[in-house]
């Protein structure tokens, strides 16, 4: 289309019937800040503008068949209502492609998962933002939020456990609900719907060895990719559990671990901040850009079995360093800021709301007619 041109021109070039003076009168029709800036080259205007822009000339292409990208992208409400309509009366094919995203909340029993829900999702409200948070954990007793979606009702553990032909143990009654989840997945995207910017966050189990090597959340992750969800892994540690280099490096390892096998961004979080000592935090801050001199401790002293394996934690430690693979994020709950700056690194990796921002870019590339 041009970004020199002003949408007048535009119009102009596109229909030959309606040279100058006539498109404007055509395009009459459009919001008023658009009409305004007819004259203005296209560049200039911002990015809603444009797509209306965008928008209007489509409607004269007549074409017969429409794929829509994330259309909604921009544009103010009163225009999201004029596209609805304008979906509903049109008579060819469409497909629309809408984003949706998604946190897959994992990590050990008892590290913070369902508490960060309830924290990030009450964060949000605050700032006047909608998070929805999906209950995952079939043998959840109790948690604070609100779910819009419960596993349990569809399967709980107690269901697996008290079945006197699978005598499932919880362990296996667990992998057992989370595999009759993937082998029902359509009553989770029935359940789902097909809403537009949608933003969930997964409270799953705690049972690490599904997210480590088991294929049931690779195939549940599949199936989010599918139905157009951005899904980012968060996941989480409690601080408590990484204070010595040992713990660190084992956690370390599990979260690798599970970032391999999901395959899709990867956030680590250190929760229970709030629960450390001053010093505790200190000693916390060099994990959290892990260095391979400080988790060998080399000033600390060893026990007999870090003595004699040595070598295999050096070997840890610097695959940890080098790859630069496992960096960590503080949370402290009592902190509305530590909350916010942790939602915005899981927003930007997967670029949620990229398009809502005004982006400013350092320089416009040249016209292909320059
Ligand atoms: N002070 C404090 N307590 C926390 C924090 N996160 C979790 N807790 C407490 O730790 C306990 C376990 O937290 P949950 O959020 O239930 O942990 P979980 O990972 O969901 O546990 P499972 O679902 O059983 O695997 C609860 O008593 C929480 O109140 C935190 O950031 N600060
Ligand atoms: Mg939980």
């Amino acid at each position: 289309m041009g970004l020199r041109g002003n949408s007048s021109d535009v119009f102009s070039r596109v229909i030959p019937s309606l040279p100058g003076k006539r498109s404007c009168d055509k395009l009459a029709h459009l919001k008023k800040d658009v009409q305004e800036n007819l004259i203005c080259p296209i560049r200039q205007l911002s990015d809603g503008q444009k797509c209306r822009v965008v928008f209007a000339w489509l409607s004269w292409q007549a074409p017969h068949m429409l794929f829509l990208d994330e259309p909604t992208n921009h544009l103010d409400i009163e225009t999201i209502d004029a596209l609805a309509e304008a979906i509903v009366e049109f008579e060819g094919g469409m497909g629309v492609f809408e984003m949706r995203y998604a946190q897959l909340v994992m990590g050990p029993a008892g590290s913070g998962k369902s508490t960060y829900c309830t924290n990030v999702q009450r964060h949000a409200e605050d700032s006047k933002r909608s998070i929805h948070v999906i209950n995952l954990d079939p043998a959840a007793e109790r948690f604070d939020y609100v779910p819009a979606l419960d596993i349990r009702d569809l399967i709980q553990l107690s269901d697996a456990m008290e079945d006197e032909d699978l005598m499932f143990g919880p362990n296996g009654g667990l992998v057992f609900c989370m595999e009759y989840l993937i082998n029902n997945i359509k009553w989770l995207e029935d359940e789902l719907g097909s809403g537009e910017d949608d933003y969930y966050l997964l409270d799953c189990p705690g049972q690490i060895e599904l997210f480590t090597h088991m294929n049931v959340m690779r195939t549940l992750v599949e199936h989010l990719e599918d139905w157009n969800f951005r899904v980012c892994g968060v996941f989480v540690l409690d601080a408590n559990f990484v204070l010595e280099n040992s713990k660190f490096i084992s956690g370390s390892m599990v979260a690798l671990a599970a970032m391999a096998n999901l395959a899709i961004p990867h956030v680590n979080i250190i929760t229970k901040m709030d629960l450390l000592s001053k010093s505790s935090k200190k000693r916390i801050e060099r994990y959290l850009v892990p260095d391979s001199e400080e988790l060998l401790g080399t000033n600390v002293p060893k026990t007999r079995w870090e003595e004699k394996h040595m070598k295999l934690t050096e070997a840890l430690a610097n695959v940890i360093e080098s790859f630069s693979l496992v960096h960590y994020i503080p949370l402290d709950i009592s902190e509305e800021d530590s909350i916010n700056d942790l939602l915005l690194t899981i927003d930007n990796c997967m670029q949620y709301g990229e398009d809502l921002e005004p982006k400013v870019r350092d320089f416009d590339p040249p016209e292909e007619d320059d």
